[in-house]
């Protein structure tokens, strides 16, 4: 069976594409905030994320404008690992994930918590660049590329799905490569 999904084709770098600039990032003013639908929100501040246990996914990405990379290698820490510090509400049932600058993508909780999926500090046995969403990048293998958020800051835990930026946009919400699940519903 073929790795690369259908109208893929590889590429060797990673491609920066995002839209906005790239936020600064002051270690000592950053948060990461789970809120919404669970009994008590939290905030963890850069330090006590990088003191979890690391996890390392090594994944292909697909992003929706045609272009794969193979064997990417990412290492930070799990949403899992996040999650077992609140109380999530019975009703929660997907996620809006926050980024700089008001950039927002949304999953099914059940995603989030897929084993692949890692909120990233270093790729390819290297510190995350900025321009690839560093201090701290989603990175989400099963769908395509745009849910992957650079700069993330934050979970919000929702009873209903609520599109994201580019799911607004007409990008397809549930986008799954191997499906082409591009534009649309
Ligand atoms: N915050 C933020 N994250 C983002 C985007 C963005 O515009 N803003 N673009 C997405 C898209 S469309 C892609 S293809 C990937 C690109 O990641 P890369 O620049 O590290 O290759 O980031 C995703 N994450
Ligand atoms: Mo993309």
């Amino acid at each position: 069976m073929s790795r690369i999904p259908p109208g893929q084709r590889v590429v060797k770098e990673l491609p920066v594409l995002h839209v906005g600039p790239i936020p600064p990032f002051d270690p000592e003013r950053w948060t990461f905030r789970i809120f919404g639908r669970v009994e008590e929100e939290v905030t963890f501040t850069y330090q006590e994320i990088l003191q979890m246990p690391v996890v390392r996914v090594v994944a292909d990405v697909h992003c929706v404008t045609g272009w794969s990379v193979l064997d990417t290698v990412w290492e930070g820490v799990s949403p899992k690992e996040l999650l077992k510090r609140v109380k999530i509400l019975p009703d929660a049932r997907f996620v809006l994930v926050h980024s700089e600058y008001g950039y927002t993508t949304n999953l099914p909780l059940e995603a989030l918590l897929d084993d692949d999926v890692v909120l990233a500090y270093r790729y390819n046995d290297a510190p995350l660049r900025p321009e690839h969403g560093y201090p701290l990048r989603l990175v989400v293998p099963k769908r395509y590329f745009w849910k992957s958020a650079k700069w993330v800051r934050g979970f919000e835990l929702l009873s209903e799905d609520r599109p994201g930026y580019w799911e607004q946009r007409g990008y397809h919400n549930n986008a799954d490569p191997w499906k082409e699940e591009r534009y649309g519903i």
